[in-house]
């Protein structure tokens, strides 16, 4: 089978439109996207052995009602059903995870084929209907073996990584024009080893910052193997949670707690990602914490490998003053020194404001820092309190109004130089929301968990009309 060509096109190809409403530049990539954990189910087939989160969703108290992934949206199963469903929507991009449990159960020696045939199955399922596939190799599902072996504030977790690297891009390389390494390593690092929110649930300063260091690390080294893996024509990206903060007041103490969590939150993968450093200021606010021992000779080098891309996910934006944060604070040291208000405005059912300018202000901010670099937004969504009417439909004026407000923000950064190339919306189902369980619906398809039925919201009606008019409509 020939290789797509997803390498972003010339910029000159990224302007919008005109015409009435707000035109997309022609080939925009409108997407839907998921992850392996939160969809798959079947934790159990075909080899697949527990991943961190498996083990997590266990302990008593992480997460809520004590739901598990273990069935998840029975994706595993209905794939091609819900490819179907992509196709009447009318994606021109899906963007899954890879589960590492499920294709290199163990985290090391070879792969598993009856895992990776699942992925065989719905990338071929995907090209058959005209969509092209957006693979992520990690999305926070660790195989447990490597966290009992140290996780990833250990070294050896990103040449592991490298390794399973290898392995997809050998059996799926053909057909995937565009690879992701790492989801939000972010959440990875500070949430799972900082505050413990995520699995693994660790509580601990210096693992978090070690384990942001060996995402980055597991970055630069999977970046190489693609590069060498795959056809010249392969995108290979990298997608960050970056931080859209905002200073309460305009005094030099505002200033200096934005500066701290800019730091500890996105700069500590932009620097060592595009620029083949670290933060200075962030290894002096860190001084108690750690002395960045573990950085070693040449990583640097590893870490600021050449992509292609850069990812995006975008929710909602901070407001940082200082003052101190209470308990658990995922920053590594710098929640005594900076404070966090709630903005105004309305509120998603996550409790996360609704303000699409937190996306414009970041998207502008990447133009400036990397004027050179072809962004996508990878994730941009909200979650409310969805369900089926009498009627069996799902209204969600809402969660619309969320969207057109973001895909607004994006065609503005498009008008003022952003070279934007896609939107993924997160997400294409109703699914396990980490620690929140089943209790917070994302999808812009509505998943009755108890029967697995699957029911189009308003939402979903209104991407496809945006879809096929490329933009969107402007009375
Ligand atoms: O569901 C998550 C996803 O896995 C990663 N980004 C944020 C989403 C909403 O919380």
């Amino acid at each position: 089978m020939t290789a797509v060509d997803a390498r972003p096109a010339t910029s000159t190809g990224t302007r919008p439109g005109t015409g009435t409403g707000l035109r997309f530049p022609t080939g925009f990539r409108w997407g839907t996207a998921t992850s392996a954990y939160q969809i798959e189910g079947a934790a159990t087939e075909n080899g697949r052995t527990p991943s961190i989160w498996d083990t997590f969703s266990r302990m008593p108290g992480k997460v809520h009602n004590g739901d598990t992934g273990d069935i998840a949206a029975d994706h595993l199963h209905r794939m091609p059903d819900d490819v179907q469903l992509m196709k009447e929507l009318g994606v021109t991009d899906y963007r899954f995870s890879v589960s590492w449990s499920r294709v290199q159960p163990t985290g090391r020696g070879p792969a598993v084929e009856r895992g990776l045939d699942f992925y065989r199955r719905l990338v071929d399922e995907l090209l058959a209907n005209g969509i092209r596939p957006v693979a992520t190799l990690y999305h926070w599902d660790l195989p447990q073996e490597l966290e009992d072996a140290g996780g990833w504030p250990e070294r050896d977790t990103a040449q592991r990584f490298a390794d399973y690297a290898d392995l997809v891009a050998r059996a799926l390389g053909d057909r995937v024009p565009t690879w992701t390494t790492l989801n939000e390593p972010w959440c990875g690092a500070f949430l799972g080893y900082g505050n413990g929110l995520h699995a693994p649930g660790r509580t601990s300063n210096l693992a978090a910052l070690r384990a942001a260091h060996h995402f980055n690390l597991a970055h630069g080294g999977a970046a190489r193997v693609l590069r060498d893996r795959l056809p010249s024509t392969a995108e290979i990206s990298l997608t960050l949670n970056l931080h859209a903060l905002r200073p309460l007041t305009d005094t030099a103490a505002d200033l200096d707690a934005v500066r701290r969590i800019d730091a500890v939150a996105n700069r500590i993968f932009m620097d060592p990602v595009f620029h083949g450093r670290l933060p200075q200021d962030l290894v002096e606010d860190t001084a108690g914490v750690t002395d960045w021992s573990f950085v070693r000779d040449g990583d640097l080098e590893v870490t600021s490998t050449p992509i292609d891309s850069l990812g995006i996910n975008y929710y909602s934006p901070s407001v940082v003053s200082a003052g101190s944060s209470a308990s658990p604070a995922p920053w590594a040291g710098a929640e005594e020194h900076v404070a966090f208000t709630p903005a105004a405005g309305p509120r998603t059912a996550m409790d996360w404001p609704v303000d699409a300018n937190g996306l414009y202000e970041l998207l502008t901010r990447l133009r400036d820092e990397l004027p050179h670099l072809p962004l996508m937004v990878t994730e941009n969504g909200a979650a409310y309190e969805d369900y089926a009417d009498p009627a069996g439909e799902v209204h969600d004026p809402e969660r619309v109004e969320y969207l057109d407000a973001h895909l607004t923000a994006v065609h503005r950064a498009i008008q003022d130089g952003v070279d934007v190339r896609g939107y993924f919306l997160w997400s294409l189902l109703d699914n396990f929301e980490w620690s929140y369980g089943y209790s917070k619906r994302f999808g812009i398809v509505h998943v009755d968990f108890a029967s697995q039925r699957r029911t189009v919201k308003d939402s979903a009606r209104w991407y496809a009309e945006v879809i096929a008019r490329g933009g969107l409509a402007r009375d």
